[in-house]
């Protein structure tokens, strides 16, 4: 779907609240104030109906039924497909593998580089990934003995390009990197990096889980070998994700799963596997999952990411100021090109008492590693308090967060 680009964009954030019920709910008295977006994303009512919808009217098992439902269910997977190829310039529907979400995608990649490394080989990582994308490359390497390096970032955290440039030679098999950091809100100019490593002859998974919700990643003009991603985090439900693989990559690597729908042919000597994407999908799949990621696809899209991501940015800049008026508040992550994500501490205060305080105020935030100890090492820290914003949170939901931080410290100082 293009993006509206010939008028001025109003941004009707009330409007947009009323398409999530759950923005209605009190927590300890008080209206809910939403800012674990990171972690998983609202739904709005649309991708709800979409999923009561399905059980209500047309359930049943995709790809295998000749009878009416589950041609009807088996239609409405396969167009779900087709809306997230549109959503990310993917060439071939084939090219993209549903999952539980951006982990087990990491892993059917990994898995199957488990036939294609050796003792010698080397794949990077960077400094600020998720334990989703380190610790199933750390089980590659141990199986097939290549060496695992790591990109360095800098205080603000942002890559140190020359170093990854340095890091990089005809022994560098695999690149691996998220769009945006999860616990600083980093963007990564993966374009760069993904340029890079094709020029050493590496391949690139990145992952982007964390930037779906608010970058429309264009994978044809990025070239990356593999992408992968939650609908959860772009306001789908939980449970369902895509591997999108370059076919040449998907055809070479071997199935993650055997079982039902990824075969061509059985018999107890011998089975030839289903052409992509079923090679990938063995078992009954999450069928209501996937099509109403495809209804949140739409839902965004109605939107625009034009307009998400300049709403965003502004939350972004008054949340900063705000905070940073805090004494004794220190931001990490302090990239120039960041997403709506605020890491932050105060002054000899423990992340999870500021996170506890903040909930008994009706505020939801994230407190801890984030699934990101090598980070939270970095700067020496036990963790961090994370807001993390999105397009339906507003500049009032920022006060009540300041004014609840401050009185965090004035009672825990
Ligand atoms: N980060 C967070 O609070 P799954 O759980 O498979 O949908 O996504 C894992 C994952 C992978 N990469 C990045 C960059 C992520 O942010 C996440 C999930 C959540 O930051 C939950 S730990």
């Amino acid at each position: 779907m293009s993006e509206p680009n010939t008028m001025p964009m109003i941004f009707d954030v009330e409007k947009i609240r009323e398409d999530f019920p759950i923005l209605k709910r009190e927590v300890n008295g008080k209206p809910l104030v939403y800012l674990d977006n990171a972690a998983t994303s609202q739904k709005p009512q649309a991708v709800i109906d979409c999923i009561v919808d399905y059980y209500s009217n047309y359930n049943a098992n995709i790809h295998r039924g000749v009878h009416t439902l589950s041609q009807e269910a088996t239609d409405a997977y396969e167009l779900a497909r087709r809306k997230i190829q549109n959503h990310f310039n993917i060439k071939f529907a084939e090219e993209i593998i549903f999952t539980s979400g951006t982990t087990h995608g990491i892993n059917i990649v990994s898995n199957g580089f488990a036939s294609i490394l050796k003792a010698g080989d080397e794949v990077l990582v960077s400094a600020m990934e998720h334990h989703s994308n380190i610790v199933p490359w750390q089980m590659l390497c141990k199986k097939t003995g290549a060496t695992l390096k790591v990109i360095p970032m800098n205080e603000d955290g942002v890559l140190i390009l020359s170093e990854y440039e340095k890091l990089l030679s005809t022994r560098t098999k695999l690149v691996f990197v998220n769009h945006v950091s999860n616990a600083l809100g980093t963007i990564n100019p993966i374009q760069q990096i993904i340029e890079k490593a094709h020029t050493a002859g590496a391949a690139v998974l990145i992952d982007g889980a964390q930037a779906c919700s608010h970058i429309k990643a264009d994978l044809q003009e990025l070239d990356a070998d593999f992408y992968v991603t939650s609908a959860h985090k772009m306001c789908g439900p939980t449970g369902i994700g895509i591997l999108y693989g370059k076919k040449s990559w998907l055809e070479q690597l071997p199935p993650y799963q055997g079982g039902g729908e990824m075969i061509k042919e059985v018999t107890f000597e011998k089975t030839t596997y289903a052409d992509l994407p079923h090679k990938f999908e063995a078992g009954t799949p999450n069928v209501a999952g996937g099509i109403s990621f495809g209804a949140a696809i739409d839902y965004l899209n109605e939107i625009g990411f034009d307009a998400i991501k300049a709403y965003e940015d502004e939350l972004l800049a008054y949340a900063t100021e705000k905070l940073l008026e805090i004494d004794g508040l220190k931001i990490y992550g302090t990239a120039k090109d960041k997403t709506s994500v605020i890491s932050f501490n105060l002054d000899g205060i423990h992340p999870y008492d500021v996170g506890t305080i903040v909930d008994k105020l009706g505020i939801a935030v994230r407190t801890g590693h984030h699934c990101a100890q090598p980070i939270m090492d970095f700067y020496n820290i036990p963790g961090t308090v994370r807001a993390s914003f999105s397009f339906y949170n507003t500049k009032e939901e920022v006060d009540r967060l300041v004014s609840a931080v401050s009185k965090a410290q004035m009672m825990l100082s």
